[in-house]
C-alpha cells in the first residue's frame, strides 16, 4: 500500500500509462497543462509540484483554460490522437471555461483529459466560492455541464473510487471509436484527501490503440457496391490521418483509379499533385471535386463524419440512387447517408478493400487544368492597393516548406485554404473545422508545435479570432516554443459579412467601426485598433507588412527567427474569390420587409430543392 491524497494518486497513476499501436509504445499522458485556483492549487497543484523536477508530469501553466484545452487538441491531433494531455483547472469559472475546448475536442473526435475541480464533497460550509449552489439539487455543480461535451464523466466523491474513474477514462481516451473530451471533476477536498493505495495502480499500464479489421461479409458488400461503380469517389477524412493510412490509401487510388476528395480534417491525406487527388468536397471544395461529387454512383467516406460542409448540406450528391460505402472506426459515422457501413480502421480497411477489388478499375476521368489555373490566378491576384487574402494564402502556401505546418479554425480563412490549398506533407494542412472555434489558432499552434518542435508551424489568425483569445501568445514565449503568426487584418468579420450579404442581411454587425452618430449605425471610420502593438506587448517579434512581396519576405524572417514572430498584414475583405460551385444551407427568413431579404430567400428556395433526403428522392 501507498498512502498519497487522491491528486498525488492521479498524478502517478497518468505518469504511468502508455499507448501503444503498430509496436510503438510512448506515454499516453505525457504533460499536464493547468491554471490554478483555491479549487486545484493545494490539491492536484501540490501533486504536480511534487514531480515537478522528476519529468514524471511536465506542468504547463496557460493563460486561459479554454485556449490549455484548444492546445492539447491540437497536441493530440498533430500526434495522431496516439497521446494526449491533462488540462487542470480551479472550480467555477476556471472550469468553464473549458466547456467550449471539451465541445471542439469531442466534435473533432480527438482525445483530451479534462480535470475540472469541483465542489466540497464534504459540503462542510457551503456554498464555497464559485459554487452553484441549485436548490434542487445539493450534488448539482457546473461540473455537470461536462455530461454532454464528455466521452465519459466521472466525479470523484470518495477516494476508492478514483481507481475505476482513472481506468474508465484511459479506456475512452485510446478507443478510436469512442474517443473524445474525457472528464474526471475531483472535489477540492477530495483532490487533498490520503488513502492507502494498491501498488498495482501504479504499475504501468499499455493502452493497446486498436486498429479494428472489417468483418468479412461486411467486406464483400462494400467490394461488390464499389466494383458496380462507373463513376466512384472517395471522400478522404480526418480519420484517415489519425489512422495513419494515407500511404493505404494512396495504393487504394492508384489500384483502383479512383479520384480521392478531401475534407478539412482529411487535407493531405493524399498530397495535392498527386493525379488522382481532385481537392476538397462540399461547400467550399473545388469544382473538379464537386463535379465528380454531382455525377457519383458511389461514395466511398473513409474516416469522414459527413459535416454539412462537406456534403453541401446534402446537396453534393446528386445522381439518383447514389450508394454510400462508409469506412469508419466508429459505427456513428459509419452508417450515415444509409451507406454500407464498413466498421474498421481506416488502414486495415482499405487495404483489405484493395484486395477484395483486385481487377477492378474505375472508368471515371476529370481535368484539373482549369481549376489549378484558377487557383495559381488566385494566389497572384495583384489585388490592389490592398492584397487579396488568397494572395497571403498563396504566398504562404508557396514559401513555407512541405513539413511546416498551417493552422486555422474559423471566418474566411477555412474555406479558401479548403478550396485553394496546396498541401505538400500529410500534416502540413491543421484546420479545426469540425467545431470552428475562433481562438482556436493560436493557443491550437501553441499545442501543434509541442507535438511537433521539428517542425515551423504558421498560425493564419483573423482579427477576430485574434480579439478572442490571443492569450496563449504569452504562454509560448514564457515556455520558448516558437510560433509564426499571421494576424490578417481586415477590420471585422469577412466571413460572416460574405454570408450576410449573400443572405439579404447586408453586412449587418459585421464590421469593426466607430457608431456613426448620423445612422446610430457601426459604420463609422476603421477603430485605431493595433493587433500588431499588441502582439507585440504579449512579447512576440513583429513584422509589419503592407504588400504581398514583403509578405513573402517575412515569413522567410520569421521562419529563420528562433522566438514567437508574428507577422501582420491587412487585406480587402471585399476581394474576389473563386467559386466552389457548391452550396451551405443557412436559412434565411422567410418574410422580410427588406426587399434584399426577399430576393435572398426566392434563391434559397431554389438551392433548397436540390436538398436530398436521407431515404427517397427529392424533398416534398
Ligand atoms: C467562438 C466563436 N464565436 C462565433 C463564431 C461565428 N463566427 C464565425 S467566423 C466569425 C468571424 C471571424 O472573424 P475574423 O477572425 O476576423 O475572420 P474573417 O471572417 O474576417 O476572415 C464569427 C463571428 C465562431 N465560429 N466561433
Ligand atoms: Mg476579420
Amino acid at each position: 500500500m501507498t498512502r498519497l491524497t487522491v491528486a498525488q494518486a492521479l498524478v502517478k497513476f497518468l505518469a504511468n500509462q502508455y499507448s501503444e499501436r503498430d509496436g510503438v509504445e510512448q506515454r499516453l499522458i505525457p504533460g499536464t497543462f493547468g491554471i490554478f485556483g483555491h479549487g486545484n492549487v493545494a490539491g492536484v497543484g501540490q501533486a504536480l509540484l511534487e514531480v515537478a523536477d522528476s519529468g514524471e508530469m511536465p506542468y504547463h501553466l496557460a493563460r486561459n483554460e479554454q485556449g490549455m484545452v484548444h492546445a492539447a487538441v491540437g497536441f493530440s491531433r498533430m500526434r495522431n490522437r496516439l497521446q494526449a494531455l491533462a488540462c487542470t483547472a480551479s472550480i467555477g469559472p476556471g472550469s468553464t471555461n473549458m466547456l467550449t475546448g471539451a465541445a471542439l475536442a469531442t466534435t473533432n473526435r480527438i482525445p483530451v483529459l479534462l480535470l475540472p475541480s469541483d465542489v466540497f464533497a464534504t459540503r462542510v460550509a457551503v456554498p464555497v466560492l464559485q459554487e452553484l449552489e441549485q436548490p434542487y439539487g445539493y450534488d448539482v455543480s457546473v461540473n455537470d455541464a461536462f455530461r454532454p461535451l464528455s466521452k465519459f464523466f466521472d466525479r470523484v466523491w470518495r477516494p476508492e473510487q478514483l481507481p475505476a474513474a482513472l481506468l474508465g477514462a484511459m479506456r475512452v481516451l485510446t478507443d478510436p471509436a469512442e474517443t473524445g473530451a474525457v472528464t474526471i471533476a475531483l472535489p477540492q477536498d477530495v483532490q487533498a484527501e490520503a488513502y492507502d493505495w494498491p501498488e498495482e495502480l501504479f504499475a504501468k499500464r499499455v493502452w493497446h490503440i486498436a486498429r479494428p479489421v472489417p468483418e468479412p461479409a461486411a467486406l464483400e458488400r462494400a467490394a461488390a457496391i464499389i466494383r458496380g461503380a462507373q463513376r466512384p469517389l472517395v471522400v478522404a477524412g480526418g480519420g484517415v490521418h489519425y489512422s495513419e493510412a494515407t500511404e493505404a490509401l494512396r495504393a487504394f487510388a492508384e489500384t483502383t483509379g479512383i479520384p480521392v476528395g478531401d475534407t478539412q480534417a482529411g487535407k493531405g491525406a493524399l498530397l495535392w499533385d498527386h493525379p488522382q487527388a481532385v481537392g476538397g468536397v462540399g461547400a467550399t471544395g473545388s469544382p473538379v471535386a464537386n463535379a465528380l461529387a454531382r455525377e457519383a454512383d458511389v461514395v466511398i467516406g473513409v474516416g469522414t463524419r459527413y459535416s454539412d460542409f462537406t456534403t453541401a448540406s446534402r446537396t453534393a450528391f446528386q445522381r439518383p440512387g447514389v450508394q454510400f460505402v462508409n469506412l469508419n472506426v466508429a459505427a456513428l459515422d459509419a452508417a450515415k447517408h444509409a451507406g454500407a457501413m464498413l466498421v474498421a480502421d481506416a488502414r486495415e480497411g482499405l487495404d483489405a478493400l484493395r484486395a477484395a477489388l483486385d481487377g477492378y478499375h474505375a472508368p471515371v476521368t476529370w481535368d484539373a487544368t482549369d481549376w489549378n489555373r484558377v487557383v495559381d490566378e488566385a494566389f497572384h491576384l495583384g489585388h490592389q492597393p490592398l492584397p487579396a487574402q488568397t494572395e497571403v494564402l498563396g504566398a504562404l502556401n508557396e514559401e513555407m516548406d512541405a513539413r511546416d505546418v498551417v493552422v486555422q479554425a474559423a471566418g474566411s480563412m477555412p474555406g479558401d485554404l479548403q478550396m485553394l490549398w496546396r498541401a505538400r506533407d500529410a500534416k502540413q494542412y491543421h484546420v479545426e473545422y469540425a467545431y470552428s472555434c475562433m481562438g482556436y489558432e493560436i493557443a491550437g499552434a501553441l499545442g501543434i508545435k509541442m507535438a511537433a518542435p521539428d517542425r515551423e508551424v504558421f498560425s493564419l489568425v483573423g482579427d477576430g479570432s485574434y480579439l478572442m483569445m490571443s492569450s496563449e501568445i504569452v504562454t509560448a514565449v514564457s515556455e520558448g516554443i516558437k510560433l509564426n503568426l499571421v494576424i490578417v487584418q481586415n477590420h471585422g468579420f469577412a466571413s460572416i459579412g460574405a454570408l450576410s450579404e449573400s443572405l439579404g442581411s447586408q453586412r449587418f454587425g459585421t464590421n469593426y467601426r466607430y457608431r456613426d452618430p448620423a445612422t446610430g449605425m457601426l459604420s463609422g471610420d476603421k477603430l485605431p485598433v493595433d493587433l500588431a502593438a499588441n502582439a507585440e506587448s504579449l512579447g512576440a517579434k513583429v513584422i509589419r507588412v503592407k504588400t504581398i512581396e514583403e509578405f513573402r519576405a517575412a515569413i522567410a524572417t520569421a521562419r529563420a527567427s528562433d522566438v514567437t514572430t508574428a507577422i501582420h498584414i491587412e487585406t480587402d475583405p471585399l476581394a474576389p474569390v473563386p467559386s466552389s460551385e457548391s452550396w451551405w444551407d443557412v436559412p434565411v427568413s422567410e418574410v422580410a420587409a427588406l426587399d434584399s431579404t426577399q430576393q435572398a430567400r426566392k434563391a434559397y428556395e431554389v438551392h433548397k430543392r436540390d436538398q436530398k433526403p436521407l431515404i427517397g428522392g427529392t424533398q416534398p
